[in-house]
């Protein structure tokens, strides 16, 4: 069963339940329904004329996937209220806009990684082809544009934005790529654009769609920041402790494509020259079972928990500002959770 970010469920279940439904946002009365209006109103963004690309859009949808971002969307716009209540269709055409940028930029990193399993299924480049891929990926974010656009231009503008930083934090990786230097700066730069920043975005615009004042949106936009930074590092530390099995993908991807992650970084800030001497190039199977091994085998991995949950706890003090509505305490406790999944996996 997938392990990731503590959401995962004791039993074993389909891939987006088992992996979702501990999420503490999934508690509130009405999310699991709000969340199925997102799931409806997915499937008939990526409807396209030719039913081919209706085919490739809907792949990684039907395949699953955990649906944090919406979730993080309708959590942020539901802060609204003292008690919950379904959300305003307008919250759930921007949760759709933001879970189909995401799902864009799946496609992508993909091909890019040459990946081929994803949400367990065959990867979209794997099955299709990478120009099949590339081309569905651009449909999935010319959709989500579309979508954004009908909110404002404000949402619109915000959406775009957020597509170019997911883009330079992905390039600022790519820059390193076997890099045994790479500085931590540089780690923790990218996953702000290619992780938080879409968090980030997904409370921004449930908080503007939801009405909530300037203020509120700001706390709620630096909550999801920091939630993304925290959640990329504990996918990061999972990459190194977990199983294929858990993950539901193959462990250490990270290490073989060249991606340095933090603890890989801290252990090497270390003077861990075994693992220098591993690193820098392409690695086999046996080689990739030492790296790890070295990794787990310092402090690295306890400390870069702690830098994680230094950024969740600081997630959950942006939230001060805000009402005590059950929605922003849910919100804390999905940052909690987090946490609590990954130490369990450590
Ligand atoms: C064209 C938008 C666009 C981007 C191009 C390829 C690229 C630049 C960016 C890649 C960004 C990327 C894949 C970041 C990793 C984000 C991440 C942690 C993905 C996994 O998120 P989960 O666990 O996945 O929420 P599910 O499947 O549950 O939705």
């Amino acid at each position: 069963m997938p392990l990731r970010f503590g959401w995962d469920a004791p039993t074993p279940l389909p891939y987006r339940l088992g992996v979702a439904s501990g999420n503490p946002l999934l508690q509130l009365p009405t999310v699991p329904a709000d969340l199925d209006r997102v799931e409806a109103a997915l499937r008939a963004a990526v409807t396209a004329e030719d039913p081919f690309l209706t085919q490739v859009a809907s792949h990684l949808i039907t395949a699953g996937g955990k649906r944090g971002r919406p979730a993080f969307a309708i959590g942020a716009a539901a802060t609204a209220a003292a008690t919950m209540a379904p959300v305003h269709d307008d919250v759930i055409t921007g949760s759709v806009s933001v879970e189909l940028v995401h799902l864009g930029s799946l496609y992508h990193d993909d091909v890019m990684d040459e990946a081929t399993t994803r949400r367990t299924v065959e990867s979209v480049n794997a099955k299709w082809g990478n120009l099949q891929a590339i081309l569905a990926g651009d449909f999935l974010l010319a959709r989500a544009s579309e979508i954004a656009a009908s909110l404002g231009t404000e949402v619109a503008g915000l959406l775009a934005a957020t597509i170019g930083r997911l883009c330079e934090g992905q390039v600022r990786e790519l820059q390193d790529t076997y890099n045994v230097g790479r500085t931590e700066a540089n780690y923790l730069s990218s996953i702000e654009g290619k992780t938080a920043s879409l968090f980030a975005t997904a409370c921004r615009v449930g908080a503007i769609v939801g009405d909530l004042p300037r203020p509120e949106i700001d706390a709620l936009t630096e909550f999801g920041l920091r939630f993304g930074m925290a959640f990329q590092i504990v996918d990061d530390i999972l990459d190194v402790t977990a199983t294929d099995e858990q993950l539901g993908k193959p462990a250490g991807h990270d290490l073989v494509e060249g991606v340095y992650t933090l603890p890989v970084i801290r252990t090497l800030s270390e003077g861990a020259d075994d693992l220098a001497a591993l690193l820098g190039g392409p690695l086999e199977d046996e080689q990739l079972d030492q790296a790890r091994a070295l990794v787990r085998a310092n402090g690295s991995v306890a400390e870069s928990l702690e830098t994680a949950g230094e950024y969740a706890r600081s997630a959950i003090a942006s939230l001060d500002p805000l009402p005590h509505a059950t929605a922003a305490v849910q919100l804390g406790e999905a940052a909690q959770h987090l946490l609590a999944g990954v130490q369990a996996a450590a």
